[in-house]
């Protein structure tokens, strides 16, 4: 459904939110509705409708024209509500249980209204708070074995494929994620945003040429590698998960780019989880890494068997080839979010909550190593233990 008016932008209200919500026959017109706005994001508002007498809620959200957490002097095109919308749906005719239903979208208001999962919790904060996903790696493998094989050339007619990354081209935030992953981090650059403690670290980094020239390589593939319908922003802070389910949200930097940047992203979030934990505890995120791949790689290889529409599906050593370019680009990829989330402009709560001043500045450290070898050493690794062993040798 789309809405007919108002048909110019205008940054939404809670009480414009209601409106809206009753206009579109969310609710009846009598309907006593709150409104709050729970947006904790870096760039949109986020407003949940409740109805009290029944419980129903729904969320709209809407883009502000510039980033929220920089201010107006950062403008930020709208159309990422409509990618997001239309990455939603997209992603939601694969894997209709693993993302929210989008009820209606306007693209003159940049909002997207769609279903509540207020009964979930954005998985890095459980993460955090020690919580238990029992289902998170299972659904997160199978989400993306899914939504990047039927929307790459393994899965669709190739005239298809180029309509569709066409129409999810996405240059604004693409160059966010070109600028912020994988350039500023790696250079002295003014939006960088770290500790004292990590100047010298910080400083490494900008002279290590060989780094670099790895970094130089896996933005390349980024910049060039249109493969996949991605979701483009696979952190755990894109992701709600409850004790039996989990829903991917957020996909507003959704583009076509290669298959192992999703799986990268939120392997990187959960190796966050590796560094702050111990014994037990890290364990448990550990199997959730192994998890992650060993489920989208068997899906992947399901689809393939099944559903490829590749003339060279059953060539000897192909589909062997491409899941190990995946998991090598994506252990590349992991590590440059780990470091860009340690001394780059946007940071992450797994590290910037730790109080004690010196556990904090030794995990940061930790994942700068951590980042630095997965890049370098992400060719050479050939099974998802491998990561595991280089997490393991980063420990400080
Ligand atoms: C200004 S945007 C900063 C970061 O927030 C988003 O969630 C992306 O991860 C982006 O890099
Ligand atoms: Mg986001």
């Amino acid at each position: 459904m789309t809405l007919t008016a108002p048909t110019t932008y205008k940054a939404l209200t809670e009480e414009a939110a209601i409106e809206l919500a009753k206009a579109i026959q969310a609710f009846d017109h009598t309907a006593h509705l709150t409104c709050r706005e729970i947006g904790d994001g870096n760039l949109n508002y986020v407003f949940q409708i409740e109805e009290e007498a029944t419980g129903k809620r729904l969320i709209i959200k809407q883009a502000l024209p510039y980033a929220k957490v920089i201010g107006e002097s950062w403008p930020l095109t709208l159309k990422r509500a409509t990618i997001e919308a239309n990455v939603l749906k997209k992603h939601g005719e694969f894997v209709p249980s693993l993302v929210p239903a989008v009820h209606a979208t306007d693209e003159a208001l940049a909002i997207t209204v769609m279903e509540d999962l207020s009964h979930l919790e954005i998985a890095r904060e459980g993460l955090i708070n020690g919580r238990q996903f029992p289902r998170l790696s299972q659904d997160i493998g199978e989400y993306l074995a899914q939504t990047l094989f039927h929307t790459s050339d393994y899965g669709l007619h190739p005239f298809e494929k180029k309509r569709l990354a066409a129409e999810f081209s996405n240059p604004e935030l693409c160059k966010i994620t070109e600028d912020l992953i994988f350039t500023d981090p790696f250079f002295d650059v003014d939006t960088n945003d770290y500790e004292p403690q990590l100047q010298a670290a910080a400083e490494a980094i900008w002279n290590d040429r060989k780094l670099q020239l790895e970094v130089a390589k896996l933005k390349k593939s980024f910049l060039t590698e249109a493969e996949a319908l991605l979701h483009g922003d696979l952190h755990t802070g894109s992701i709600f998960a409850g004790p039996a389910e989990t829903k991917v949200i957020d996909p507003e930097f959704g583009f076509y780019g290669p298959i192992g940047f999703d799986v990268g992203l939120f392997l990187a979030n959960l190796i966050f989880q590796t560094i702050t934990r111990e014994g037990e505890d890290r364990q448990e995120i550990v199997a959730h890494i192994e998890k992650t791949w060993e489920v989208f790689a068997s899906s992947f290889t399901e689809l393939w068997q099944t559903q490829s529409v590749e003339s060279f599906k059953e060539t000897e050593g192909y589909l062997e080839y491409v899941l190990g370019k995946v998991l090598a680009d994506a252990v590349g990829f992991a590590g440059c979010e780990l470091i860009r989330r340690t001394i780059g402009l946007a940071h992450v709560k797994d590290l910037d909550s730790i109080e004690d001043n010196d556990k904090r500045i030794s995990f940061k450290k930790q994942a700068l190593q951590t980042g630095r070898e997965l890049i370098l050493k992400r060719e050479q690794t050939a099974s998802i233990k491998d990561l595991v062993e280089i997490l393991k040798e980063a420990r400080i």
